[in-house]
Order: structure tokens, then C-alpha cells, then sequence
């Protein structure tokens, strides 16, 4: 295989080695050879990107030898590996992160004084890879780290977008997209493998027909062809010599394009199809829940997987041989239903160019496959029109409905005469256009079933997966999410890094999170509650600084509580709900300018589909309220209203840090998990939060009296659902609820225009579908709390370090062992260093 084609002899280390030295001596040699042999220049010439460049090779450098020989021992030892199969990698910028998980973030940072380097300056430089939307990619990268921390030997496939998901400006408070040109400069931690590709075919039509040992086959005769690229980055784990490998594809047209046989005489044709090709990998789309069910999005599913699948079949063959055993060697994981067409192709693959019968392709694809789910939300479950896949991909659209035949007959067995719950749990949806029901797909071609927190995990069983749930029970699994804390702690927080250090006085805990409860018997020292305090203080002066200097907005970081609501925009996510928060918070204070109030800064960041109307008009309400708030004397002294434009992995690390309050206040039922609650917590900010998704899970942790429970449970939304929920008469009810609404559409925030704000309004009033009439006064009360408890200091704190001290269960490292252990059955691999 070409990745172990690579030297296998390091040159010995004495005296060091440029390439391997991890002294600040050959550090420094390393950074400067790498500024002029990879660069080309002197450092009186180079730009800010050139200084970049140096330290990434210099920090890549160091990597390379761990690759090759993880990629040895992983290859000789016959390693059974985990395939993670997503559309998304939310990465967020290497360079920090790398050195920490080498263990050379001092040595280097001294290195880089000596050579007069501007440290902070190089790692501002570095243009992150957001190949992701926001949750669902972003765990998909923290699996990738906790992978190589645990040992675990594996494999993540994506696709190499060539554009990312697109950068937020904010112009006069509207979201304003601009593309991401992240590979502009280039990609100093992608190694590009041209001879690691193979053809991803479309469309036409398939062949039957029977071999001389009379069986049947056929032949898949398509009409366009691309070919998929590999490349490679890294992943190096904490501490440990394991570095797996991240493979994203890039679609090309294939080498061997043929002008003559695709296109006869049709040269700007030709030109036209190589075009269409490099297409498919060129942007990610940028919505998250809500499928766009664009041809284009379809394509580029069955790019990444076909080439991800084809390659896994290439290293089976290469290593361990006969396909029979193809399960035994590789576990795949299914991000969602994105990569759900596996099933079908790897099916595909047996049997048309293996020969391999169906039973026995069925075996081994039931066997190799896992999924995991994300969502509830009944809009962003995926399907496919059937005339869609029929024109793009004719044999899987075959393969789907012998599937389906197969297992309606199971279904039909096991429930005698029950018609309507074979239509419930067929592959295809038969009402209006015929649908492909890609959940279905992942579910009937999979071992394994799992939701991603214990309470969507239960709900899975009893709503959309209900059918199947009953019918084999023993398939469904929870695995909670995690991150990772060398990304959300130690490199973005590393004061409190230091503390938790120097207080548990180890630094375990990086590896081993559950080591953080050594906090526990601290809680109550003022020695440590001084220094936590310190260091809060420090992280939202940073914080304050960085947004006075992006966007002008000026936060009192001594004075002021920063309660921050970071994640994408979503109605079920209910940002509009802590908007009326604030406008009550504002009339009190215009009531009554004497309030001995709680100073607070209200902070956002979130990107909003481009195409989701109502999450971008929330955008603009929240822009609005902060200029009317921000500029207002009587106030301002004490609240005021931040929306941190572009919010990505970068911009997080600047908030998480810095968070006293942490917003989880989705409608109970509606996050599957949540990933920022954890990071938030992680960092010491309390939250306040429904008992929805990881939140319950964080609560029952850090304790029902260090959490700021407000709000419905899922069974109660369930409950008033089925009742008949009218928002009217909670509107009016509520005069403090009515005034608020009323002042949202009272122009007051739109410079006299009445008709801005009125559908977001009038969707509140009339249908409000996440429910924030219902628990707008229990948020109200449960934030009157939340003041109280911040104004004792010694109180807050306490909570702050318990929150701290017991998040162990939501490092991903404890995910990824949950995966190994109960859903892949893979056991460590370890490398030493
Ligand atoms: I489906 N999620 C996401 O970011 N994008 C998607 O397309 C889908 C799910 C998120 C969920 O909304 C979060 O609750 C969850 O924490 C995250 O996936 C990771 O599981």
C-alpha cells in the first residue's frame, strides 16, 4: 500500500535529526531550513504566512515518523480498524493542537522567542478547514483525536471540499456570506496521493445477464465517470506514538479521459464534463438538520463513499486477502445517513466485481456497518426521490429494492397481516413521490443502531425508529457524545489548564478526564476560588479586547457576567427565547434605572443557513436590539449585546474560555445531545439549560443544585402537543410576555419599520412550533436566579469548579472507548513514542 511505501528507517537520533529533534536547539535549526528550503525565503522577507508555513512543516515534520510506523505495525499486525464514514470534518486549526498532542508547546514557544518569532501572531495566521456545518462535523473531528489518543487504529473518509463552509460577515445586521478559500495559500498538513484514486461512475443503465455457471450478474453500464483523489492528513493522538489517518477526497476528471469515446469531437463538451466533475467536491452545502436534497449533494454522498469503500477493499486485499473476512478486518461507522448509500455499494462491489452471492454479501455488509443517528427533527430526516436515484445510480436503486423486498418479507413473517406497518417500515416512502428513506437504509444494512445522549437515545425507540426498535431490540445502543479537552481546554484555555495542573497536582487529567474530580475537595478553598476567579477574569478580558477590536461592541469583563448562546441558528434552538430575555431585562431597566441589577453582556455567534429566512432574521433581531441597548446611556452600563460575526472552531476557542453562562435552551425533545454545552462547562461556565439532549446527562453529573434547570421535559412537550398548544393565550396571558413581543415589533428596533420583525412575531404568536411562549416565564424566573447566585461570589465559584471537576464523562476519549468496547468490539493498538 503506498502509505507504507514511505522510508522505514529514521536515521538514528544522535545527533538529532531536523526532521525528528524535539529540542529547542533543533527546533530552531528545523523552523529556519524549513523557512528556506520549503519557503524559499529569509526571514527579512517573509510574510506572516511564509513564518506559518515553516512552523507547520517544522510541526509536521515531527508527525511523519509516527505515521509510518503506526501505518506498519497497524498493516503487519493485521489491526482490526474503524472506518468513520461523514460528509463532515469541522477540524478547527492544527497547529496548536499538534503541539500539544507532541508535547512541544513550551520548548517550541521558547524556540520561537529565541528566534524572535511573534508566536501568537504565526498561530492567528492559520486558516482552519471547515468542512463542516457545526455539531455533527465538529464531533466527527473529535472522534478522530480521541481515536489516536485511545489507541484505537483507524481511518476517517470525508470529502476535501475545496470550499468550506462559507465565512459570516455582518452587514447592517444581516448575515452577509462570503466563500471560504481555505486552500488559497495551500495545505501544509495534506499530503496529496494522486495514485491513491479510483472512478466513481453515474447514471446509465445495467446489463443482466448469466455466467457459464449459470448464476446471475450483472453489469452496471454508466454514462460519466469521475475519479477521487486521495488525501491524507495526519492525526496524531495525545501523548501516544498512534497517528491515524484522515483520507478526504478530491473529484477529478478521471487521467484517462477520453475525448474520443465520451465525446466525439465535442471538445468544449469534454472540457464541459471535466468541469462537472471537479464540481462535486467543490463546496460543502451549508445547512445543517434540513437536507438541501440537491442531485449535486447525492453525488457527492456516493463520491466519498464509493472511493472510501473501493479503498477499503484495496487495503483488505493488500493485507489480509480473501473478502470473506472483510468484517473481521473493518468496522465502518455511518455519520448520520449522509454516508447510508454504503450499504448499497459495498453490496455493489461483492457481488458485481467480486462475484460474490448475495447471501453471503449480505453477511458481511450487515456486519461491517453501524450508524449512528442525530436527529429527531422529523425535517431533516433524509430521503431521495426514486426518480433521482434511478437516473444517477440505476444499480443501487435495484440493489435498494432487493433489500427491501428481502426484509418486507421478514417484516411480513414476524407481523402477520399488519399491511400498514410494512408501509411504516419499508426503504421506500410510497405517499405522494416515491422516496428512498435513507435511515431505513442505514438501519436494516447495520449491526447497530445508536443515538448520540441517553435521552434521544430512548427517544429514537419510541418515535422514528419505533418499528424497528420493536423488532430487534437488541440493536439499539446509546453512546454519549464527548469532546475532546486537549482542543477545548488545553489549547484554548491554557491558564485554566495550568491551574486544574497545579491543583491536582498532576497532569492526567488531559489523558484520563475522570481525574478532574481531584478538583472536588478545592471547591470550597478560597486559595482556589481566588485563582479560578483570576482566571476567568483573564479569559473575558481576552474575550472583551478581541471583540472591541472586531465589531467595536465594548464588554466590562471585570463587572459584567458573559452569558453566551454559541451554536448554529435554529428555531429549536431557540436563540428568539434569550432575545426576550434581554427585552425584559431592558424594559425593567427603563422602568427602573436604580435596579440593582446584575451587570451582564449578552454574547452570541451562529451561522444561519443561507437559505433559512427565519434563523437569518433572527440575526438581524439580535444585531438590532444591540444597537438600541449598546447605545443607550441609561443602560449600558449595565447590559449590552455582542454578536461575534463568523463564529467557527477558531472563534469558539475565544468563547468558551470565557463564559460565566452557558445557553442550552432548546425545546426538551429537539437536541439530540449538543456539544457546546460540554465545552462551556469544561471551561467553568454554569449553565442554564432544558432537560433536553447531554444536558440532562451534565446535570445528573455536575448535580441537580450546580445546574440551571428551567422549562418543559420532552414528555410534557410531548403531552401539550397532543393537546393542542396555542401560543395565543400564553400571549395573552403573559403582559410581560405580550409587552415584549409587542416591542419587537414596535420598531423600536427597526428605526420605525413595523413590518420588519413581524413574521418572526407573528410565527411566535400563531404557531411557534419550539414552543417559546410556553417557557418564556420559567427561563424569566430561572434567570432572576441565575443573578442572585452570581452576586455570592464564593457560591458561584464553587459551582464553577464542581461544573469542572466533573465533566470527565464527556471526553470523547470516553465515547470512543464506549464505541470500541460495546458497539465495534476493537481493542487498542498501542505505539509507544
Ligand atoms: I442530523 N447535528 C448537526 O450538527 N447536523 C446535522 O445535520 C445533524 C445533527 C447535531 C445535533 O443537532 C446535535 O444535537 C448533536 O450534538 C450533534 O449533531 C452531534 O451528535
Amino acid at each position: 500500500a503506498p502509505e507504507t511505501e514511505a522510508p522505514t528507517e529514521v536515521p538514528a537520533a544522535t545527533p538529532e535529526h531536523t526532521r525528528t529533534g524535539m529540542s529547542k536547539a533543533s527546533l530552531k535549526q528545523a523552523y529556519i531550513d524549513n523557512l528556506f528550503y520549503i519557503q524559499g525565503r529569509f526571514r527579512e522577507v517573509a510574510t506572516p504566512h511564509d513564518l506559518y508555513m515553516a512552523a507547520a512543516f517544522t510541526v509536521r515534520d515531527r508527525m511523519l515518523d509516527r505515521w509510518v510506523k503506526s501505518a506498519q505495525v497497524y498493516k503487519t499486525s493485521h489491526a482490526r480498524t474503524v472506518c468513520y464514514l461523514s460528509a463532515e470534518y469541522l477540524l478547527g486549526p492544527h497547529l496548536a493542537n499538534n503541539l500539544v498532542n507532541l508535547g512541544i508547546s513550551e520548548v517550541a514557544r521558547r524556540a520561537g522567542e529565541e528566534l524572535d518569532l511573534d508566536f501568537e501572531a504565526i498561530l492567528e495566521e492559520e486558516e482552519e478547514p471547515g468542512l463542516g456545518n457545526g455539531g455533527l462535523g465538529r464531533l466527527a473531528a473529535c472522534y478522530m483525536d480521541s481515536l489516536a489518543t485511545v489507541q484505537i487504529p483507524a481511518i476517517g473518509y470525508g470529502i476535501r471540499y475545496e470550499f468550506g463552509i462559507f465565512d459570516q460577515d455582518i452587514q447592517n445586521g444581516w448575515q452577509v456570506e462570503r466563500s471560504d478559500t481555505w486552500l488559497r495559500n495551500g495545505n501544509p498538513w495534506e499530503i496529496p496521493r494522486p495514485k491513491i484514486s479510483f472512478p466513481v461512475r453515474y447514471g446509465g443503465h445495467t446489463e443482466h445477464s448469466r455466467d457459464q455457471a449459470g448464476r446471475s450478474r450483472v453489469r452496471w453500464v454508466a454514462d460519466m465517470v469521475v475519479s477521487g483523489v486521495a488525501f491524507d492528513t495526519p492525526v496524531l493522538g495525545y501523548g501516544v506514538g498512534n497517528v491515524n489517518l484522515l483520507r478526504l477526497w478530491k473529484a477529478e476528471a478521471p487521467e484517462s479521459f477520453d475525448f474520443q469515446v465520451f465525446n466525439v469531437g465535442d471538445y468544449y463538451g469534454a472540457v464541459h464534463a471535466k468541469i462537472e466533475a471537479e464540481t462535486i467536491s467543490k463546496v460543502l452545502y451549508p445547512n445543517d438538520e434540513p437536507e438541501a436534497g440537491k442531485e449535486l449533494r447525492l453525488k457527492q454522498q456516493y463520491f466519498f463513499v464509493s472511493c472510501s469503500i473501493q479503498d477499503m477493499i484495496r487495503l483488505h486485499l493488500n493485507t489480509v486477502g480473501p473478502l470473506e473476512t472483510f468484517h473481521e478486518k473493518f468496522v465502518a461507522q455511518l455519520n448520520d445517513t449522509h454516508p447510508a448509500i454504503a450499504v448499497a455499494e459495498l453490496m455493489r462491489l461483492l457481488m458485481d466485481d467480486h462475484a460474490m452471492p448475495w447471501d453471503a454479501a449480505w453477511d458481511i455488509t450487515r456486519n461491517t456497518f453501524c450508524y449512528t443517528n442525530h436527529t429527531l427533527l422529523p425535517e431533516a430526516l433524509e430521503t431521495w426521490s426514486v426518480a433521482l436515484f434511478e437516473r444517477l445510480l440505476p444499480r443501487h436503486l435495484e440493489i435498494i429494492y432487493e433489500i427491501n423486498r428481502r426484509f418486507l418479507d421478514t417484516v411480513r413473517v414476524r407481523y402477520l397481516g399488519d399491511e400498514a406497518r410494512v408501509a411504516r417500515m419499508s426503504l421506500i416512502d410510497e405517499t405522494g413521490g416515491r422516496r428512498i428513506r435513507m435511515a431505513h437504509l442505514a438501519v436494516v444494512g447495520s449491526r447497530a443502531v445508536n443515538g448520540v445522549a441517553a435521552l434521544h437515545s430512548e427517544l429514537i425507540k419510541t418515535t422514528i425508529l419505533k418499528d424497528f426498535y420493536e423488532m430487534s431490540p437488541e440493536r439499539f445502543h446509546n453512546v454519549t457524545n464527548g469532546v475532546t479537552p486537549r482542543r477545548f481546554i488545553v489549547v484554548s484555555n491554557p491558564r485554566l489548564a495550568e491551574l486544574i495542573t497545579e491543583f491536582c497536582g498532576h497532569d492526567r487529567w488531559i489523558r484520563d478526564l475522570d481525574c478532574l474530580r481531584d478538583l472536588e475537595e478545592h471547591a470550597e478553598d478560597p486559595a482556589l476560588q481566588a485563582r479560578w476567579r483570576e482566571v476567568k477574569t483573564a479569559a473575558k478580558q481576552d474575550l472583551a479586547l478581541w471583540l472591541s477590536q472586531h465589531g467595536g461592541v465594548v464588554l466590562d469583563p471585570q463587572t459584567m457576567m458573559f452569558d453566551i448562546q454559541a451554536k448554529r441558528m435554529h428555531e429549536y434552538k431557540r436563540q428568539h427565547l434569550n432575545v426576550l430575555h434581554i427585552i425584559r431585562v431592558y424594559q425593567r431597566l427603563k422602568q427602573n434605572p436604580n435596579l440593582g441589577m446584575v451587570p451582564r453582556a449578552f454574547i452570541f455567534g451562529g451561522k444561519a443557513a443561507p437559505g433559512y429566512y427565519m434563523a437569518k432574521l433572527m440575526i438581524k433581531l439580535i444585531n438590532s436590539v444591540a444597537e438600541v441597548i449598546n447605545n443607550d446611556p441609561q443602560v449600558n452600563g449595565f447590559i449590552r449585546v455582542a454578536f461575534m460575526a463568523d463564529f467557527n472552531v477558531k472563534n469558539g476557542q475565544r468563547l468558551y474560555p470565557a463564559a460565566d453562562l452557558s445557553e442550552q435552551i432548546s425545546l426538551a425533545g429537539k437536541e439530540a445531545s449538543g456539544t457546546g454545552n460540554m465545552k462551556f462547562s469544561m471551561n467553568g461556565a454554569l449553565t442554564v439549560g432544558t432537560l433536553d439532549g447531554a444536558n440532562i446527562e451534565i446535570r445528573d453529573e455536575v448535580g441537580a443544585e450546580n445546574f440551571f434547570l428551567f422549562g418543559m421535559t420532552a414528555e410534557e412537550v410531548r403531552r401539550k402537543q397532543a393537546e393542542g398548544y396555542r401560543p395565543w393565550d400564553y400571549y395573552h396571558g403573559d403582559d410581560e410576555l405580550r409587552s415584549d413581543i409587542d416591542l419587537v415589533t414596535s420598531g423600536l428596533f427597526s428605526h420605525g419599520d413595523t413590518n420588519l420583525f413581524r413574521p418572526l412575531a407573528d410565527h411566535l404568536i400563531n404557531q411557534d412550533p419550539f414552543m417559546v411562549l410556553a417557557d418564556y416565564r420559567a427561563y424569566l424566573n430561572c434567570q432572576d436566579r441565575i443573578s442572585e447566585v452570581y452576586d455570592r461570589p464564593a457560591e458561584w465559584d464553587r459551582m464553577s469548579i464542581l461544573n469542572v471537576a466533573r465533566m470527565g464523562k464527556f471526553s470523547s476519549d470516553r465515547s470512543i472507548r464506549d464505541y470500541a468496547e460495546r458497539i465495534w468490539g476493537i481493542e487498542p493498538k498501542p505505539i509507544g513514542i
